[in-house]
């Protein structure tokens, strides 16, 4: 069903700050960084050495954003799990006729192009699962 660990994400205050303890502690290169306003967030995609794995950082753009409540509740740190697949309509289509709630009804634009889209952590053990089909050249 799966393919990869795509990116595992961390959720930060400030991005600027987190990217350089990535870069100066870990020797982690930074991949990739925008905005996506509709997820109302900041982002950077560290690379973890030649591997195609990332750390994904996460800093909220407003205090509507489910980065900001999230830091509200739970205090910065790991925020989701990120499994990459091949197509994510197919893939979503099987969760759902094993029982599990997606958070939206078609997927939504992630990092660079990406498609996107989330089991909800309460039918997953607690673990916020996000699904990425990569963009067709993308940085993947
Ligand atoms: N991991 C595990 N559990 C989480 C969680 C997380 N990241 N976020 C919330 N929960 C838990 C809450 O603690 C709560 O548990 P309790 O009922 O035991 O207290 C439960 O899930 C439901 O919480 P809620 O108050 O109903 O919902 P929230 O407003 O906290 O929203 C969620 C939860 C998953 C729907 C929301 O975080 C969401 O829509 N996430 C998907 C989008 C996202 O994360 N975007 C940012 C990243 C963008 C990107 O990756 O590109």
């Amino acid at each position: 069903l799966f393919t990869h660990i795509d990116h595992v994400g961390i959720a930060v205050r400030d991005l600027d700050e987190a990217i350089e303890f990535y870069e100066t502690k870990y020797g982690m290169t930074m991949a990739h960084r925008e905005v996506n306003e509709e997820q109302g967030v900041a982002e950077a995609m560290m690379a973890v050495g030649d591997s195609t794995s990332h750390i994904q950082l996460l800093a909220p753009l407003n205090e509507q954003s489910t980065i900001a409540k999230f830091i509200d509740k739970s205090g910065v740190g790991m925020q989701q799990m990120a499994y990459r697949v091949e197509s994510i309509d197919d893939v979503c289509a099987t969760l759902k006729e094993r029982g599990l709630r997606l958070l939206y009804p078609e997927p939504k634009r992630g990092t660079a192009g990406s498609r996107i889209n989330f089991i909800h952590p309460k039918d997953a053990g607690g673990v916020l699962v996000e699904l990425v089909e990569p963009a067709p050249g993308g940085m993947h």
